[in-house]
Formats: C-alpha cells, structure tokens, sequence
C-alpha cells in the first residue's frame, strides 16, 4: 500500500492465440456461446500488456499507447462497457486507469481482441482485488475457469488466451456448460506462426458483426457437421506431432471460414490478392520444394505460416527471398499470461 492509500499498479502481459478450428458463429451472443468448440495455439511474442490501478477519479480512464481512449470510438466502448459491467457484477467501487501497449506494431492488421481483452480481464481484476499474482486471483474467487469464462464476455477468442500450449474452447450442451482447456503444454511441439503482413490496414467488417451473420451463409450448416470428426483428427495430429496431418487442415479451416465470410449475408472479403499470392506460392514450394510449412489465417488478410519452430529460419528465409516486401513477424507457441514486474518511479517510492 502506497502513502496515498492507493494500491500499488499490477501489470498483465496476455498473449494473442491463432485458431486451428475457427471459432465463426454463435449460438448465443449474450452469452458468448460459439457454435462449434475451437482449438488454438497460444503464442508468445503478439502480446498486450496491460497496467491497471485503483484511482480516486469519478470516471475509468483508458489510455492505448499512452493516447487516451474515448467512449466515441467502437473499440473503446467495448473497453469500458466490460470494466462497467465488471465492477458491477463484483461490486467494485474503484474507477481505475488502465494503460494498454501492444508488442506487435500498432494496427498492422493483427488481430489483438484475444490479448487486448484477456489482459484488460485479468488487470483490472486484479487490481480490484490486490492481486499480485494468479494464486492470489484464484483465493480471491477468479481461478482460471472464472477468469476465462470474464475474459469470453469481453472477447470471445480472449478465453483461449488464458492459457498456453495447444487450447480447447468446448461449447459444451449449454452455455455454462463451456470451458478452456489446455490440451498439451507448450513445450509438447515447438511450433512458429510467421506472420506475413500483406497489409496493416484496419479492417472493415468487424468480427462481431461477422460472427453475426455466419449462420446466414450456405456453408454454415456443413461446416458445423463436419466440425466434429475434423476437431478429432487435429486433435490427434497435435497428439502425434504430425505437422503433415495438421498441415492440410488448418488450411482447410482457413479457407473455409473465409469462404462462410465471402458467402453470408452481409458478405465480408478480408482476403487481398496479396493473401492469395502468398498462399499460392507457399503451396508451389511445398510441392516443388518440399518447404514443411502451412498456413492458417485469421479475420484479415495476414498469412499465419505455421512450421515447425526447427525449421522456421528456413521458411521466414524463402518467404523473405520471394516477397522481400511484406514485413514477417516471428512468433511461436507460448505459456500463455502472466504478471509482470512494475518499476515503480521515484514519486512511487514511498
Ligand atoms: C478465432 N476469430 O477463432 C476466430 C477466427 C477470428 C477468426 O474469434 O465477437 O474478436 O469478440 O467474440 O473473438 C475473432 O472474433 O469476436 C475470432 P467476439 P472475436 O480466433
């Protein structure tokens, strides 16, 4: 406890997931409830850290990359709709300050709700409760479950961030039957994702808008059948280490998912016809040339090359040589959250 009373800031860093399985569509908005279960890998370099600190001010102040955010824009709305609807549902009192960064460049067409809204969810929580690490959460009623169950309201894809390795969002019979769970550590199969930026333009269809209007495409019904046996043979590729039995099925997934895009009503098209080079050329030098690599890709047009992380050299090398001008951002499979360490400054020092 600092001279003023206050609590001391605590710092979150919460990592971004790529989905293996999709998560496109929900049963249930106000409950977060997908349509299918998904499966990502946490990563560990596409990071948000986020301070939070108890204040005396009337008002949540929220500041992104040392800009303060407003309620006029649709991001921040979302941001302090889900502090509101914290405090209230746990009764906090303390309007806080939450200072936000990004480890990956500013919009550079990444999407950043999973570890924008895990590490806003885990922060102020632990803000609220004193908390300086997840032992001290978890006594004070926010064990992972719970944690992933607040982080899901915030952001659908911010649950699977909560945990590291290999993750599973199962939909469960009903909406509170729903749940996270690592299915391997990280340390099981060190994959990479490169993340070819193709373009670092904002996107136009939000995701939201996007998971609303999934079940409108034709696609959706067989994707949604098909689901279960594809969920059992990735599963059991990760199991094995198989990146060729992995392989064909991410990109089936992210294909698939942006074809639901490009055939609901309203249509969204994310891809680029630089999306479509990339794509094209990664499959001519796996054929050619035997490059071990694949890719998925999320609600944008950025190419996420998934290797493994022995060969990832190799392969950011080849996609270098050919498109020298797309910048490649080197992440891999991760641990997942953690707290990080505040330096406190000199006014702080009591
Ligand atoms: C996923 N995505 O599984 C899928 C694949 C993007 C493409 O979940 O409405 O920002 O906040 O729950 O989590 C992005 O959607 O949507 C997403 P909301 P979210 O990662």
């Amino acid at each position: 406890m600092k001279e003023n009373n206050l609590p001391r800031p605590v710092s979150v860093r919460s990592p971004s997931n790529i989905a293996f399985i999709k998560y496109w569509g929900k049963r249930d908005p106000s409950s977060q409830w997908p349509a299918n279960d998904s499966l990502s890998m946490t990563l560990s370099q596409a990071s948000t850290i986020t301070t939070a600190r108890q204040t005396r001010l009337p008002n949540h102040e929220v500041y992104f990359s040392g800009q303060q955010l407003f309620e006029t824009e649709n991001f921040a709305k979302k941001v302090f709709a889900h502090l509101r609807f914290l405090a209230k549902e746990f009764g906090f009192q303390a309007k806080l300050r939450i200072e936000t960064t990004n480890t990956f460049p500013a919009s550079c067409g990444i999407a950043s709700s999973a570890s924008g809204f895990s590490a806003l969810t885990m922060s102020a929580l632990a803000a609220w409760t004193e908390s300086k690490n997840f032992g001290d959460l978890a006594s004070r009623g926010f064990a992972h479950e719970k944690l992933a169950y607040l982080c899901r309201l915030g952001s659908g894809s911010a649950c699977r961030s909560v945990l590291g390795g290999f993750v599973q969002w199962v939909a469960g019979e009903n909406p509170s039957l729903q749940h996270v769970k690592t299915l391997h550590p990280a340390d099981h199969w060190p994959l990479s994702d490169l993340i070819v930026v193709v373009s670092s333009k904002k996107k136009s269809t939000s995701s939201s808008l996007g998971h609303q209007s999934a079940a409108s495409s034709p696609f959706f019904a067989p994707r949604i059948a098909a689901l279960p046996e594809r969920l059992a043979l990735v599963k059991d590729a990760i199991a094995a280490k198989n990146l060729d039995a992995l392989g064909p099925w991410l990109e089936v997934e992210a294909l698939e998912m942006h074809a639901l895009m490009a055939t609901s009503k309203p249509a969204a098209t994310y891809l680029t016809s630089d999306s479509l080079h990339v794509i094209t050329w990664l499959r001519e030098a796996r054929r050619s040339e035997g490059l071990p690599a694949y890719f998925t890709i999320d609600a944008g047009p950025n190419i996420h090359v998934i290797c493994e992380t022995s060969d990832s050299q190799r392969v950011a090398a080849r996609i270098s040589d050919r498109f020298p001008q797309f910048e490649i951002l080197h992440d891999k499979i991760g641990n997942g959250p953690s707290f990080e360490e505040i330096i406190p400054t000199r006014s702080e020092q009591t």
